[in-house]
């Protein structure tokens, strides 16, 4: 049984009292078993037995990226080498990657969790599904793997890259589901396009999606190119991968696993706890994880909280889509600028798009944005004017969005780098000589 009523479903009231006596088992299991934890609790007074409410969780701690870093790699584990199954790690940019590591009943709550989100998406036994994400250190592939064996789907393991095999696969197998990012799967449509085929010649019905931030405007964009319910999920290899929450079929929010984690939302710079429906940093609290259990850690991602129950039936709690992440806002001249306005601002221009860069640059003191856009065919390359008039439209409507002057520079079609994992849409080069 996939779909789990009487947890997805269940009363609030009850939820809210599983959750902190939850809560209570978890603070008490981290100040027994991981020293930070203990040093932490104490130096504020929160021993286990000050938990009574869930309003208490917000007297403990923060726990942020920089405190797995600092007990890399297994200094934050809550249990001995012996009782650890599995080894995850999210890669760093720089230095050394922020290290996960299961039990065996964490990877069982994992698989299940994947599960919800793959049935509340539609997924089912009857499913083909492609995994297209990196097999490796990368929860992505391996979350969505157990989770769709779980569901009963017949999993295709092709990993990300060699996209004429992707297709061709496809094809012959017949996948029904596509597993990738956005971004991947929006690469893997024009390949679709370069050898001559379209969404007819496939049997693509659903796409999840997720690792990477989004628009409404690119998943649209991918439910017409592929003929596909694109919906998504969403999770971090911190808190367990995959699985943390995921879209059912309405798309209103992602429904979160809120058994297993308590979401709150903060002001990013202040650490306030905000209001349900007020946009701010995701903060999570896991509840049942044995091996790397984890309070209050600060996710970095934007979202806010709908707690009204869904079309669908769920109670649990949905977060709205990723606006992005609090370290990949940019300021520019003083303004915020989230790269998801510009995606949604170029997603709805039909000439350009759905690829971009944005390259930002200090100019003396001063700090410029130029929008890299690639044009969708190259009949207007010729015609200075039109291009000159597209560009001046695009620029337009950059200002009305993001209340800036930006630099727009149509580029050619197919030129700017496409990935097989996450999308990187900015190159911020102030700090840096050109
Ligand atoms: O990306 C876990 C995952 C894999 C989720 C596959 C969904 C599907 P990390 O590599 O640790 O883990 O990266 C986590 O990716 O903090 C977000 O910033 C971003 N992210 C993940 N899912 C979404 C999403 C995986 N649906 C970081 N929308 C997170 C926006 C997302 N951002």
């Amino acid at each position: 049984m996939i779909f789990q009523k009487d947890i997805e479903c269940m009363d609030r009231k009850a939820l809210k009292a599983l959750q902190l006596e939850r809560l209570k088992k978890t603070v008490a299991y981290v100040y027994d078993n991981v020293p930070m934890y203990r040093e932490r609790l104490d130096s504020v007074g929160m021993t286990p037995d000050k938990v009574k409410t869930l309003e208490d969780l917000k007297h403990i701690p923060f726990t942020t990226k920089a405190d797995l870093r600092d007990h890399y790699p297994f200094g934050l584990f809550a249990v001995p080498m012996k009782q650890i199954a599995r080894i995850h790690a999210s890669s760093g940019t720089t230095g050394k990657p922020t290290v996960v590591g299961y039990t065996k009943n964490d990877l069982e709550v994992w698989s299940d969790v994947v599960a919800r989100v793959i049935c509340m998406a539609g997924g089912s036994a009857d499913d083909i599904a492609q995994i297209s994400f990196g097999y490796g250190l990368f929860t992505g592939a391996l979350g969505l793997h157990y989770g769709l064996e779980k569901v009963g789907a017949a999993v295709v393991p092709i990993s990300s890259g060699n996209t004429q095999k992707q297709i061709m696969l496809m094809r012959d197998f017949g996948a029904t589901i596509l597993v990738s990012t956005p971004s991947y799967a929006l690469y893997m449509s024009e390949v679709l396009a370069e050898n001559g085929l379209t969404k007819d010649d496939v049997k693509l019905r659903l796409g999840l999606f997720g690792a990477e931030g989004t628009t409404p405007e690119m998943m649209n964009e991918l439910e017409e190119r592929w003929g596909i319910l694109a919906t998504q999920n969403y999770g971090l290899s911190e808190v367990i991968g995959p699985g943390v929450s995921g879209d059912c079929i309405y798309k209103c929010g992602m429904h979160i696993a809120e058994d297993h984690f308590i979401p709150e939302i903060i002001d990013p710079n202040t650490g306030e706890v905000l209001d349900w429906g007020e946009k701010g940093e995701l903060v999570i609290t896991t509840i049942t994880k044995e091996g790397l259990p984890l309070l209050r850690y600060r996710t970095k991602d934007i979202t806010s909280l709908i707690e009204e129950p869904c079309k669908c039936g769920r109670t649990s709690a949905r977060m709205t889509m990723i606006e992005g992440r609090s370290d990949d806002m940019l300021i520019i001249k003083g303004v915020n600028v989230f790269p998801s306005q510009v995606e949604s601002v170029i997603c709805n221009i039909d000439q350009v798009g759905p690829h971009y860069l944005l390259i930002v640059r200090k100019q003396g003191f001063t700090d410029t944005l130029e929008v890299q856009v690639e044009l969708t065919n190259d009949s207007l390359l010729d015609k200075f004017s039109e291009l000159e008039k597209l560009e001046k439209s695009v620029k337009d409507k950059l200002h009305s969005v993001l209340g800036l002057d930006a630099k727009v520079r149509l580029v050619e079609p197919k030129t700017l780098e496409r990935t097989a994992g996450k999308a990187k849409h900015v190159l911020d080069l102030r700090g840096c000589k050109e």
